[in-house]
């Protein structure tokens, strides 16, 4: 894993750049540390290769030795990570230089295996001592656990016993958090990369204005698809997120989106669910789709404006792309 300082393509025009520097300046500045805790085992090391979408790293894993501290992008965001590796004899030397290992914690992310109902007691124990720290050193992180492992096969077999399991553990944890942190339980399995995306960016909204992260996520994705122009919309034509390369290409984009946005619509009416179109026009290619989120019943539409010359968009792009609005909206 590499520390991901890179700077913004040269090419870019002077304000987007001056707008990154800034953004990337403040951020390294005010940069947010999230911890993962938990005991070994536990699966955090993986939750964190998930993010990063390498996945087929997760296979080679071994236990983390020590405190193990990465910068990382998430959501444009510059993000302190620190995977504190959960063997004994570890967490017995965190506990002896808590400011060391747990100071300025803005976020702790603790994990439970809840296939290992043996170490319940354990893991609350070392919870237990971690919230301590926080305590003695006056911060107040927001505290989310992740009852890890929760694979759908394993919850499918054993639905009745977890559930129960987990209301007695959440019980607990609440009593020692005893309202002197915020807590949020989440669900989450590597075999379901979504619950972790999704987990991670509500996360993330906790710290962060939710125009802001659109805002930069809309940029990095269009950086990397070498787009001019990027929009998205609601269904009521209000604009949720939008990039613009310089202002030719905000001035052609702008131009273009209210005919595509009748062209898809008539389109969908007449020829089933067609949610997808590609359109020449002019030096520019157009690709548009509209798409509905789980929570409101109405549509999202994402317009992307490039160079003709350029290939085709890879769908995984996309789809990546679709799936961190999904988390976010
Ligand atoms: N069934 C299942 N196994 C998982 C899941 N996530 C991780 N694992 C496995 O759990 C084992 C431990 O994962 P790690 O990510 O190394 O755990 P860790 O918490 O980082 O452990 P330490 O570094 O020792 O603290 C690995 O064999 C993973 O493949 C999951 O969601 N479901
Ligand atoms: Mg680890």
């Amino acid at each position: 894993m590499t520390e991901d300082n890179t700077l913004p393509p040269t090419a870019a025009p002077l304000e987007s750049i001056l707008k990154q520097k800034t953004t990337l300046h403040e951020s390294l500045e005010t940069e947010d540390k999230i911890l993962f805790t938990g005991l070994d085992n536990s699966g955090k090391t993986s939750i964190i290769y998930s993010l990063k979408r390498e996945i087929s790293q997760i296979a080679l894993l071994k236990p983390t030795r020590q405190a193990q501290r990465q910068i990382f992008k998430y959501l444009g965001k510059q993000i302190s990570e620190w995977d504190l590796g959960g063997q004994e004899r570890y967490r017995i030397a965190y506990l002896k230089e808590p400011t060391k290992f747990f100071d300025k914690t803005s976020v702790c992310i603790y994990t439970i295996d809840i296939q290992d109902f043996q170490r319940f007691d354990e893991s609350l124990s070392y919870f237990s001592d971690v919230l301590d720290q926080f305590k003695k050193l006056e911060i107040n992180p927001y505290i989310f656990i992740f009852f890890h492992k929760a694979d759908p096969e394993y919850l499918k077999l054993n639905n009745v016993h977890i559930r129960g399991k987990l209301v007695d553990l959440k019980d607990q944890i609440r009593k020692f958090v005893n309202e002197e942190f915020e807590v949020t339980f989440f669900e989450t399995t590597i075999y379901e990369l979504w619950s972790i995306i999704s987990s991670f960016s509500q996360i993330l909204l906790r710290l962060y204005p939710l125009s802001e992260l659109l805002d930069q996520t809309i940029t990095e994705f269009s950086e990397k698809v070498e787009a001019d122009a990027a929009i998205v919309l609601d269904q009521n034509s209000l604009v949720i997120a939008n990039y613009f390369k310089d202002e030719a290409s905000k001035g052609t984009i702008q131009n273009s989106t209210p005919y595509f946005l009748t062209l898809l619509d008539s389109l969908d009416k007449n020829s089933g669910n067609s949610q997808e179109m590609n359109i020449n026009r002019g030096e520019k290619q157009y690709f548009i789709t509209r798409f509905t989120l789980i929570k409101s019943a109405g549509s999202i539409y994402l317009i992307i404006m490039r160079d003709l010359s350029k290939p085709v968009i890879p769908p995984n792009e996309i789809e990546a792309y679709i799936s961190m609005l999904y988390s976010l909206l």
